[in-house]
């Protein structure tokens, strides 16, 4: 699947409630008596029924939604979706008494996920990965950024990426990949951070950037990992190719990562638990969006809250994504991570629409072409059983899906 051909037919559903998260409307941009038309894929008009142009509806095959919502198609914008076997025997651990780090250092973490995954074949990775992806799709998310992070060689972080990029063709769901080489000190570095710095920079980023598999690079600056010096290292090279860049940041400790981030013009800064006033009023003066990360704060039993009220001050804008990975966040559920993210941090249900959607395919560099329910971006639609759209967030473990449309299909 996917292709040209997929973005194909003319369609119309109409007798809809919308959810448009357009920016600027109030709260979701609600239209009530609504109609989405599509055309070879785009969305060529989502508004009130009654208003929409003759046209749009000419030869359209037509989709009674019978009072149903409609909101854009759901964007998980951080995921470490790709990687082989998973973690459950560190979670008895954990469960036994033990915390992450001492869980890491007996050779647990993300190193024996990065052993698992050298030992698969790009085709298995893909295998296992598909029934996460399907676990995110059958809630409709139309988008999911993969990362890689668990290879930390040139030919391994290639292996994941280019996984990762098959997915787009074995479903119908558009994938944006990340280049996570910076993520942690593989076993042969011995200890020695700055030459594995010098490794992603010097080859894992060129290589991955002469094949084309990552849109983006990101990296993790924590004490357990790397250092905002390291990572400005690792930016300047993503910066000299061509490649925008995001940034775990501030999930453990305050580095100032998030101001790090922004001053090199990231995309996203993620976690940012620990992030002060400066990081929050840096990323609203870079357009830095703060993608919020609950599963890991539920799943490794945080205690300090990301500083929404910061970031509502300053106008940061907030993405809200499953984080999906099998050490501190095995959720493959984007409406779960909603709920958890009112519940645990108190964001608002119009925050966490918005965080799923527009904000999401914000901190994609996607706005244009996704996220909101608007003419002339694809039509990527959700249609849900509910009655109001508070049941996205409120619920936990119920799927409410009715239809997804990705592409106009
Ligand atoms: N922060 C996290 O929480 C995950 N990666 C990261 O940079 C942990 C990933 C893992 O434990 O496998
Ligand atoms: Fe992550």
């Amino acid at each position: 699947m996917g292709g040209a051909n997929n973005r194909s037919g003319h369609r119309v559903w109409r007798n809809a409630r919308l959810a448009t998260i357009v920016e600027g409307a109030a709260g979701l941009g609600i239209v009530e008596k609504g109609a989405v038309a599509a055309h070879d894929g785009l969305i060529v008009y989502a508004g009130p029924e009654a208003d929409m142009p003759a046209a749009a509806g000419q030869g359209a095959e037509t989709v009674d939604c019978a009072g149903r919502w409609i909101t854009p198609g759901l964007i998980d914008c951080h995921t470490h979706l790709v990687y082989a076997g998973n973690r459950a025997n560190e979670f008895e651990m954990r469960l036994a008494g033990a915390t992450y780090e001492e869980v890491a250092r007996a050779g647990g973490g993300i190193v024996s996920s990065v052993k698992s995954l050298r030992a698969a074949s790009e085709d298995e990775l893909v295998t296992q990965t598909l029934p996460r992806l399907d676990a995110l799709i059958a809630e409709g998310v139309t988008t999911v950024e993969v990362k890689s992070g668990y290879g930390l060689d040139a030919d391994n972080e290639k292996k994941s990426l280019r996984a990762a990029r098959r997915l787009a063709s074995e479903r119908p769901v558009t994938i944006r990949t990340t280049c996570l080489a910076a993520h942690a000190l593989p076993p042969e570095a011995k200890g020695d951070r700055d030459a594995f710095i010098d490794l992603v920079a010097g080859t894992i980023l060129p290589e991955v950037a002469a094949e084309k598999l990552a849109d983006a690079v990101d990296g993790f600056c924590e004490g357990i990992a790397f250092s905002p010096e390291q990572m400005a290292r690792v930016f300047d090279k993503a910066k000299a190719l061509g490649l925008p860049v995001k940034l775990h940041a501030d999930q453990l400790s305050n580095l100032h990562g998030a101001a790090l981030a922004a001053r090199y013009g990231a995309l996203s800064a993620d976690h940012l638990e620990y992030t002060d006033e400066e990081g929050a009023a840096a990323m609203a003066k870079a357009g830095t969006v703060a993608t919020i990360l609950p599963g890991a704060y539920y799943f490794i039993r945080e205690t300090k809250k990301p500083p929404l009220d910061l970031f509502r001050r300053h106008g940061v804008k907030m993405a809200v994504a499953t984080d999906s990975n099998p050490g501190t966040s095995p959720l493959t559920s984007l409406l779960l991570t909603m709920n958890m993210a009112a519940t645990l941090f108190g964001m608002t249900v119009d925050e966490c629409l918005a965080g799923v959607t527009r904000e999401a395919a914000r901190a994609l560099g996607l706005l244009e072409s996704t996220g909101t329910l608007e003419a002339g971006k694809l039509a990527d639609l959700a249609i849900w059983d509910i009655v109001r759209p508070a049941e996205l967030v409120y619920r936990m473990g119920f799927n409410p899906l009715h239809a997804r449309i990705w592409r106009g299909q």
